[in-house]
């Protein structure tokens, strides 16, 4: 097993949430620093689709990873195994994270070198999407065992996110999962979302995927 760096995150002592957040994205745009935050159920793929899209794409920018967790490292050590640089934030027992938590993180990773820093939020569908934490970019990944009715139960987590992945593609013939209405439920929360249907243990869907990260990479670090 690789050694990760492993943080232990202290509680946020900004009283004003957003305006650390803004002063975040700030520096990153100077930077020329992407931050994507990656929010979903525990199980959903997150961590199995970060290994597929950085292998896939590593060689075309640089990219970081900080994993959120309540404890464990697996998680950055799978990352970290990549060659990619990672950190491990241990959240404290808290379920998600705000902006001076993650500013902690960004600086103990070092961000400077980096095109893209990846946020794997703790996952939970709930208190993560509360909290601007200072990213360019709020993804959610959704999987087919989940169902389809998810966009209903949990508004602001696709109220919040630009792009949606709906993973495990590869089980639909499993389950009574409707794309359709996914899609639907998720537009009627965010008319503006992205919505990528793919499997991260197969690769479908993943360079609509990818390009669509690759792109908002680019805008954000050249504009
Ligand atoms: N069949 C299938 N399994 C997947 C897929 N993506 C992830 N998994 C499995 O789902 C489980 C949880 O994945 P993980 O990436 O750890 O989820 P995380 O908790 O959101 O980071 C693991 O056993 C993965 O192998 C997929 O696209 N298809
Ligand atoms: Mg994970």
């Amino acid at each position: 097993m690789k050694d990760v760096k492993i943080i232990e995150i202290k509680k946020s002592i900004f009283a004003d949430n957003d305006a650390e957040a803004a002063r975040i994205r700030e520096k990153l745009k100077t930077e020329k620093t992407f931050l994507m935050n990656m929010m979903s159920s525990p199980g959903s793929g997150k961590t199995t689709t970060l290994l597929r899209t950085i292998k896939d794409i590593d060689g075309k920018i640089k990219i970081g990873v900080m994993e959120a967790d309540i404890d464990s490292s697996v998680d950055a050590e799978a990352i970290a195994a990549t060659g990619t640089r990672s950190i491990q934030i241990h959240t404290g027992g808290m379920c998600h994270l705000d902006a001076g938590m993650t500013e902690q993180g960004l600086k103990e990773l070092g961000t400077e070198d980096l095109d893209l820093v990846v946020l794997e939020n703790v996952g939970n569908l709930v208190c993560p999407a509360e909290f601007d934490t200072g990213a360019c970019k709020n993804v959610a990944i959704l999987s087919v065992p989940e169902g389809h009715d998810k966009p209903l139960k949990y508004p602001l987590m696709f109220e919040k996110c630009q792009a949606l992945l709906i993973n495990k593609i590869d089980v639909m013939p499993y389950f009574d999962f409707d794309m359709n209405k996914v899609i639907e439920f998720a537009k009627m929360r965010n008319s503006e979302i992205e919505i990528f249907p793919v499997s991260a243990k197969t690769g479908e869907g993943f360079n609509e995927w990818e390009n669509w990260l690759l792109n908002e990479v680019n805008q954000w670090n050249n504009n």
